[in-house]
């Protein structure tokens, strides 16, 4: 038996955040209990690999993650548009890093993973930014360059992420959602799972299903992975059962 439990959007900056204590306490109580957690991006409001980035605000939540993969949890990170350039993690914390998502099989079912910030062709504009995010260039300055100018473009990048959400986002993509799931299901996936846009959304047809998880920052549910099927499991999550 084997038990998956996907979420995405926790947008975790400061730990004393309702929402970055939820996420220690759910991480304390799978501790030893999950086989696989699905991070689908977002997890933080800005990280990347590189030390450079990283903030007193960032340890907690990042030790529990290490203490939940020392533990024997799988953890499969999906890169973000706040969370890039983390293949250092995988050397630090043995953590499964998909940049761009792509399948998983979990137990015996075959899913497909995305952050789901690249589900418009149409928008070039977004996808050059993402591109020179995780352009050579990007990962050598976030090496090679002074710690204050990586911490007064990650502010503008945060503030600007908190003013968009402040006005609400926008409305689901409903029919690129389903245009990607049916992309994915006749690729061969059961299940197609993204996040990135803070409302949770699921769809099935002919047996096969799309689940667009909403924002760990709002309360919104995980996904649960058990026995072969998925239901959403909203906090806290009492009934995975530990594995066989
Ligand atoms: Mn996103």
């Amino acid at each position: 038996m084997t038990q998956a439990l996907f979420l995405a959007d926790a947008h975790l900056s400061a730990p004393d955040a309702p929402a970055y204590q939820r996420f220690l306490q759910l991480l304390a109580q799978q501790h030893g209990r999950l086989d696989t957690l699905v991070l689908l991006g977002d997890i933080f409001e800005f990280i990347t690999g590189y030390p450079k980035t990283w903030r007193a605000e960032h340890q907690p939540a990042l030790e529990a993650l290490a203490a939940l993969a020392a533990a024997g949890t799988r953890i499969i990170w999906v890169e973000g548009n706040h969370d890039f350039a983390l293949a250092p993690f995988h050397q630090r914390y043995g953590f499964t890093l998909l940049p761009d998502g792509g399948p998983l099989t979990c137990g015996e079912v075959p899913l497909h993973l995305s952050h789901g910030d690249t589900l418009d062709p149409q928008d070039h504009g977004y996808r050059w930014w993402r591109a020179l995010l995780r352009s050579v260039p990007t990962r050598l300055a976030l090496r090679w360059a002074p710690r204050s100018l990586i911490r007064a473009i990650s502010h503008r990048l945060v503030d600007g992420s908190r003013r968009r959400r402040k006005t609400g986002g926008s409305p689901l993509p409903k029919a690129l959602l389903q245009e990607h799931a049916r992309r994915q299901w006749r690729a061969g996936a059961a299940v197609v799972v993204c996040g990135h846009f803070h409302h949770p959304w699921d769809w099935e047809e002919d047996g096969r299903q799309l689940y667009v998880l909403g924002a760990w920052c709002d309360g919104a549910p995980c996904l649960v992975l058990e026995n072969g099927r998925c239901r959403w499991a909203p906090y806290p999550v009492a009934s995975v059962a530990p594995s066989a």
